[in-house]
């Protein structure tokens, strides 16, 4: 398979920086090298080019901070993405989870500009289905599944000309953070979580069947990969830490699970904070986990 790794350096939609080094992390921790010893021809497009917080203003009067510069960022995502030729693997490098709002809608709109229904698995402690008004931190990475469903900021929403995904089409595994106005959204929209709970009671072997089973129809599957779904011990390099998380096998489990489906067409890793981290340890385990979605076997 062609891979393309493209990064997003940005950490202006979290709360606290360093998430803006995550690409670096990732690169350094052999990302490229791991993919090719799997037998991919792998492309490093490099970084899209993102404002440092230092040199901007919050824009705090929006409720939203660092909207603008955010919207730079994730415009460039799409066209970036979007432009990808068929047949290659995009494998995107946040970043806060805001970057997925670009790399989401660019992988729907590859090859068709009014894009495709496509499916989604979020893997993520929280469900960042946030909008403006339910936001208690006003930090955009918490509301990038909400704004890729219409419901939010007008010119986020608007990143894909008319797309939007469809609630669902998307799955959520791993969740164990829910705000209180954000859990009322999230029924409301319909959307198939599961937490902790269910992972739990049911395993990752079944959640994965029901989840491929409900995404059955679709074309393209995204999976977008925060490493805040792994427990803080296995991934202490993360800006929102959760106790409670994913362990490593259940991580590479859903990983080899999915890539044995055949199905999965383009990937995020975001959310890797090597500032709080030891020996770039959250780096490392989340190449390993993208090496299991494409390809990687024990035996
Ligand atoms: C919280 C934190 N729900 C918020 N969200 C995070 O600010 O909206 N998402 N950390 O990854
Ligand atoms: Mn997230
Ligand atoms: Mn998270
Ligand atoms: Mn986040």
């Amino acid at each position: 398979m062609n891979v393309s790794i493209l990064g997003i350096p940005m950490d202006l939609g979290a709360g606290r920086r360093g998430v803006d080094m995550g690409p670096s992390a990732l690169r350094n921790a052999h990302l490229a090298t791991r993919l090719r010893e799997l037998g991919h021809t792998v492309e490093d497009l490099g970084d899209i080019a993102v404002a440092l917080p230092e040199t901007l203003d919050k824009h705090r009067e929006t409720g939203l901070v660092f909207l603008e510069p955010i919207i730079d960022a994730c415009r460039d995502a799409v066209g970036r993405v979007a432009a990808l030729p068929d047949g290659t693997f995009p494998l995107t490098l946040g970043g806060d989870h805001s970057v997925s709002m670009g790399t989401v809608t660019g992988n729907a709109l590859r090859g068709q500009p009014q894009g495709v229904r496509s499916g989604l698995i979020w893997v993520d402690a929280h469900t960042d289905y946030n909008t403006p008004q339910s936001s208690p931190s006003g930090n955009i990475h918490g509301m990038p599944v909400a704004h890729l469903t219409g419901l939010g900021d007008s010119k986020l929403t608007g990143l894909g000309g008319g797309w939007h995904m469809r609630p669902e089409d998307i799955v959520m595994i791993g969740i164990r953070s829910v705000d209180q106005r954000e859990r009322a959204l999230m029924q409301e929209a319909g959307i198939l979580a599961y937490t902790m709970k269910e992972v739990d009671q049911l395993g990752i072997t079944r959640i994965l069947d029901e989840t491929l089973e409900r995404l059955g129809g679709l074309e393209r599957l995204h999976v977008s990969f925060d490493a805040d779904a792994l427990d803080p011990s296995i991934c202490p390099g993360v800006g929102t830490p959760v106790p409670g998380g994913l362990t490593y096998r259940e991580g590479h489990l859903l990983m080899e699970l999915l890539s044995e489906s055949g199905r999965v067409t383009s990937m995020d890793i975001v959310e890797v904070n090597p500032i709080l981290d030891i020996h770039n340890q959250t780096a490392e385990v989340m190449v390993g986990m993208a090496a299991s979605l494409l390809g990687q076997r024990i035996l």
